[in-house]
């Protein structure tokens, strides 16, 4: 009996439902691929399946031949007269708007965030202020340096972009998978992105830090270095989109209804627990997977394995703020959660993949400007140049001060005012006044209004207009050297393993040098490492203009503390042969979906497998299409036979060898050995390789899974640990 486990391999993978044809507008004869309006949740309403469907130009005339062009006899040239031909290539021609100048490489989807804990205290902003409040969002994940083509598996900071289209306008909260920036003001961001970006004469390296031009700019930029020492670290590796923390950076405000201002940071907490991946399973997966973090958010959410963050916020007063060790108006500090608690007010759920990766994901246009009443902006002179870069770089990106009419940037809230034309205008007002004052009476259109209106928090300001950086901002050590010693002894050894590498790409041995410098005012040990693993002597430390103070650990600042509890979510592969044993594979399987894990079947073809029962599997992955790195952990469950064919294969063995060399935990079958001698890791070697020889194996090789890792294996596996 022929079995199918389509439905199993990593989620409904062919189950895209058929959207349904939209209602034809009164009048029409012809069914149509565009919904009538596009008003809500930037849908686009394509159908998939109308055979009736006539195709037609843009003006809706209908198409006799779209193959073919219109030509004077049958090799006679092409005529002008041909509109159709014309219209296409025009449009076609006019297809790419401009990628965003950082963070091109993006993927979104949409979702809702629900209040769990009233801030009402706090803020008068509805969507903080109401338990149970369901507020529509749409969320896009990025890199930054890169171009749009790029792979996912960067080592780069990630955006964690929200828009929450609440009952009282837009709330973009534009935040990074990092608490803290590279630079404390917006003057320097075109030079940080220039630095990092590809170099201008050659237009390489693409999507990476690790060249001279970044690490000069950061090694002349000692505020950067508390951000390098995350940028350094597993956190620009994340495992998925799904296992990242987002954070908003900067100190905002929230205003109550009395007008009592509190500073705020927002904090996007991962249920799914953070992890990460190895540099070097990185560069293999983009290679292999290229769009990896997308599918696997596309693939979660199709499945119904919807990722789910929780909301946090650090509250704290004037009087706290000045109590701070450092100035909270400095995007590269943090608070610790040892010293302001975060506290969980709600949860934001993603539930549905985007229909139309342009008309969302694209188009989606992110402003730190766009807050509703209730919350505001603090003084962080970073934030105040977002809030001008944001809007500007929309109107060139999407071309038109209108780009708010697009379905995915539209509120879903009243909108009035007296704003009109432009580009595309598409949401037009009518009647006869279009200004105000006016006496026009009910006519008259919208009004201001103080009760609901926007009301900004009235700080008292002075000062003496000059160019200067705050003498508060001039400790750059003390929380980069906090960050390292919060780390666990494989996550400092990531950090350096990171920084040799990047700056054994470093051409200008004085920039290395200069790099190491500042590595010796955050850890002395660190410095030391680098340095022996670039070849050189250790330098002089950099000058200082504050010494670095001891401050104590914090545990929430390390992924391995935060990781999680179970394989809930994870992916495992199954190397299988034919002659598989059918009753292990069926325990395993059901082993990991009682976990709420996926798996998907790994087999020398990718018309499948029939097992020692006679039952039929399809593979979902051919052995050289679906290497180790894709798996969070992998079981190789060949028969006796299918085994001497795979200990022959190039792929199977690096299968293995990179399962091994990635510190995953292995499922071995009964016939496995040989193919576990050819890769040269014999599967006794240490306590991350779990026979799977019987059925009742199963369950104890996932249980042994959740740990994710068998982190004790890296010390024996790299040259740069020995
Ligand atoms: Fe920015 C995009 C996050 C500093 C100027 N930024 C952008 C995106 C994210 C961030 C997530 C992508 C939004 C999307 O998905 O469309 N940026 C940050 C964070 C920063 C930061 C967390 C520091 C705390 N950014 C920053 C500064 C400036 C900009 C200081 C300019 C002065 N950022 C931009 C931009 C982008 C952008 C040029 C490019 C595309 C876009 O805005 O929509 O305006």
């Amino acid at each position: 009996m022929a079995k199918s486990n389509t439905k199993n391999q990593a989620g409904k993978l062919n189950g895209e439902s058929p959207a349904k044809a939209p209602p034809l507008p009164a009048g029409a004869d012809l069914p149509t691929r565009y919904a009538e309006e596009q008003g809500t949740g930037g849908e686009t309403h394509q159908t998939t399946s109308d055979a009736a469907l006539t195709m037609t130009t843009q003006q809706g005339v209908p198409i006799a031949d779209g193959q073919n062009s219109l030509k004077a006899g049958p090799r006679g040239p092409t005529l002008l007269e041909d509109f159709i031909l014309r219209e296409k290539i025009f449009h076609f021609d006019h297809e790419r708007i401009p990628e965003r100048v950082v963070h091109a490489r993006g993927y979104g989807a949409h979702g809702v965030f629900e209040l769990t804990d009233s801030l009402a205290d706090y803020t008068r902003a509805d969507v903080l202020s109401t338990v149970g409040r369901q507020t529509e969002v749409f969320v896009r994940f990025s890199t930054v340096a890169g171009n749009k083509g790029s792979s996912d598996l960067a080592r780069d900071v990630r955006g964690f972009a929200v828009k929450l289209y609440t009952k009282e306008g837009n709330w973009d909260i534009v935040g990074n998978n990092i608490p803290v920036f590279f630079i404390q003001d917006a003057i320097k961001f075109p030079d940080l992105i220039h630095a990092v970006k590809a170099e201008p004469d050659r237009g390489f390296p693409q999507a990476q830090s690790a060249h001279d031009n970044f690490w000069d700019f950061a090694s002349l930029s000692p505020e950067a270095w508390h951000m390098v020492m995350w940028q350094m670290s597993d956190r620009t590796l994340p495992r998925s989109f799904r296992t990242m923390e987002g954070f908003g950076v900067h100190s905002f405000r929230l205003v109550n209804a009395e007008g009592k201002s509190t500073f705020v940071k927002f904090h996007w907490k991962p249920r799914q627990g953070l992890q990460s991946v190895l540099w070097n399973e990185a560069v293999k997966i983009n290679g292999a997977d290229p769009d990896f973090h997308r599918r696997d958010l596309w693939q979660a959410i199709e499945s119904g394995d919807f990722p789910q963050w929780d909301l946090g916020v650090q509250l704290f007063d004037q009087e706290t703020a000045d109590k701070l060790p450092f100035d909270h108006l400095d995007s590269t500090k943090l608070i610790p959660e040892e010293d302001i608690p975060v506290r969980i007010v709600g949860t934001m759920t993603l539930n549905r993949n985007v229909d139309n990766f342009f008309a969302n994901t694209e188009q989606v246009a992110f402003c730190t400007q766009n807050v509703p009443p209730g919350v505001d902006f603090s003084n962080d002179p970073l934030l105040h140049g977002r809030n001008f870069s944001y809007l500007d770089t929309q109107l060139k990106r999407l071309g038109s001060p209108n780009f708010t009419h697009l379905p995915i940037n539209a509120p879903r809230c009243p909108v009035s005012n007296f704003q009109q034309d432009g580009h595309m205008a598409m949401r037009n007002p009518v009647g006869r006044v279009n200004y105000e004052p006016n006496s026009w009476g009910d006519q008259g259109g919208p009004r201001d209004n103080p009760e609901i209106g926007y009301q900004s928090f009235p700080d008292e300001m002075q000062g003496t207009k000059q160019r200067v950086r705050s003498e508060t901002f001039s400790d750059h050590y003390s929380q980069a050297r906090q960050f390292f010693i919060s780390q666990q002894p494989i996550e400092q050894k990531h950090i350096g393993d990171a920084l040799v590498f990047e700056l054994s790409k470093v051409e200008r041995v004085d920039i290395r040098a200069r790099a190491v410098s500042h590595l010796l005012n955050i850890d002395e040990g660190l410095a030391a490492t680098v340095a022996d693993g670039l070849g050189m002597a250790l330098p002089e430390p950099a000058k200082a203009a504050k010494p670095t103070l001891d401050l104590p650990a914090s545990a929430k600042l390390s992924i391995l503390a935060n990781g999680p509890d179970s394989f809930k979510g994870r992916k495992m592969g199954i190397l299988l042969t034919d002659g598989s044993e059918a009753a292990l594979f069926t325990a395993l399987t059901e082993a990991l979906e009682a976990e709420g894990a996926v798996w998907e079947v790994v087999a020398p073809k990718i018309g499948g497998v029939t097992l020692d029962d006679g039952t039929a599997v399809a593979a979902k992955q051919k052995i050289d299409g679906g290497p180790s790195i894709l798996f969070d952990a992998v079981a190789v469950l060949p028969s006796a036979e299918g085994v001497k064919l795979l200990a022959q294969d190039a792929a199977s063995k690096d299968f293995v060898s990179d399962a091994f060399g990635h510190c995953k935990f292995i499922g071995v079958g009964a016939n496995a050995k040989p193919l576990f001698d050819e890769s040269r890791v014999p599967p006794d070697l240490d306590e991350g390789f779990l026979p799977l020889g019987k059925p009742k194996d199963a369950q104890a090789f996932v249980t042994a899974c959740r740990a994710l890792r068998f982190w004790p294996r890296e010390m024996t596996v790299d040259l740069d640990a020995a």
